[in-house]
């Protein structure tokens, strides 16, 4: 029996994810539009508690000011008649023409102010709201061709756009904080700032670094072949772990978005248990909302479309159950001291200890046997098998 979500569990997605009419490079639309309304009052029924957009997601672009009121006035109806909330909103930098070179870093300057112009609009909606997080994913900010394009000079139009944006978020006193979304590729053939340490090194040069953090996404690290949950823990040991887009992928190719879990399970189990588990004496270590960022797959009608939001949901919840049962079990705390998984965390050198006094210990070097040392067995296979058995339900 699938776990009911609730309120409580800080569940959301993006309209764009549960609203895609699966349009894809080889075929057209599978389904019909989804009315915003009907996403909020669906997925209050099925238990998340937030909904999130690009702009044009729900003001269609070209929207004139009085169909932008009527768009913004019909949904927060749906939001206040539901009680669902709008953690983080984004903006659509990516789906027009004029975005086809980037957005802030487009080679043509008008472009650029007109993208900068295009988020400061969206900013004000993000406040009123309520949101708490602006997302950045720029899939345009990229290249085909390395002629066309000086990476150095994007990174400092990247930079200035995002310095500008923060600075008007400060000045107008709205106390959002920004996430940047890294991926590899896709739509542009290589995009920049594609992984998550991509973006933390970039982070780290803004004049309001302390007001901006990353939005990883499973998918986007796993098309470059790197380890998620790896991603995601330097991104908490950095403080910067600001939201997060769960979904699945089979690999390095096109990005699938899939059900949280239909990818990597395993790698799904761990990350869930970092998020849950990871904090100092067993708490969370993330609190932020458990955000969807999948597409039902093409072959879905809306039926399909609300399994596999549920789906979402129910695997993170079924995975937390386990990685729970996985933290109790005696046998794998007993485990977890056999591989030493404890004493990484003491310090190398005692409180106070210099490396004058390391240079004076001789069982740190004269009398130390690295050779023994080298035949000790970590016996970190069997914490991984008692992992994959708490995950496939062979205990209890
Ligand atoms: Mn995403």
């Amino acid at each position: 029996m699938a776990p009911q979500p609730t309120a409580a569990d800080k569940f959301s997605f993006g309209l764009w994810t549960i609203g895609w009419t699966a349009r894809d490079p080889f075929g057209d639309a599978t389904r019909a539009p989804l009315d915003p309304v009907e996403a909020v009052h669906k997925l209050a029924e099925l238990g998340a508690n937030g909904i999130t957009f690009h702009d044009d997601d729900l003001i269609p672009f070209g929207s004139d000011d009085a169909a932008r009121d009527g768009h913004i006035a019909r949904f927060r109806k749906a939001l206040e008649e539901t009680g669902v909330v709008v953690p983080m909103v984004t903006t659509n930098l990516f789906t027009q023409p004029v975005f086809k070179d980037g957005a802030f870093t487009s080679n043509d300057r008008d472009i650029r102010r007109y993208a900068l112009r295009k988020v400061m609009r969206n900013l004000d909606l993000a406040a009123e709201l309520g949101a708490s997080t602006y997302v950045f994913w720029g899939g345009r900010e990229g290249s085909e061709s390395d002629a066309a394009k000086d990476v150095r000079a994007a990174l400092d139009r990247y930079r200035e756009g995002i310095d500008l944006l923060a600075q008007y978020v400060i000045d107008r006193g709205y106390g959002l904080r920004f996430a940047i979304e890294p991926k590899p590729n896709e739509p542009r053939g290589d995009i920049l700032l594609p992984t998550v340490g991509h973006a933390l090194a970039f982070i780290a040069g803004l004049e309001h670094s302390d007001m901006v953090g990353v939005n990883p996404e499973v998918g986007h690290e796993q098309m470059a072949g790197l380890n998620f949950m790896h991603g995601i823990a330097q991104a908490l040991w950095a403080g910067k772990l600001f939201h997060i887009d769960l979904n699945g992928q089979r690999g390095i190719k096109f990005d699938q978005d899939l059900v949280f879990g239909h990818g990597d399970l395993l790698n799904a189990f761990f990350l869930v248990d970092l998020l849950e588990n990871g904090g100092v004496g067993g708490v969370p270590a993330y609190e932020g909302p458990r955000h969807f960022d999948y597409k039902p797959a093409r072959t879905e009608d809306y039926s399909g479309v609300w399994v596999s939001a549920a789906a979402n949901m129910s695997t993170y919840l079924l995975l937390k159950e386990r990685a729970a049962a996985f933290r109790a079990d005696p046998e794998v705390v007993e485990a977890l001291a056999a591989a030493r998984v404890g004493e990484l965390k003491e310090p190398t050198l005692a409180l106070g200890e210099t490396y004058t006094d390391l240079l004076a210990d001789r069982s740190a070097f004269e009398e130390f046997d690295p050779v023994a040392a080298g035949e000790r067995g970590l016996h970190a296979v069997r914490l991984n098998q008692l992992a994959v058995e708490h995950l496939m339900g062979a205990r209890s």
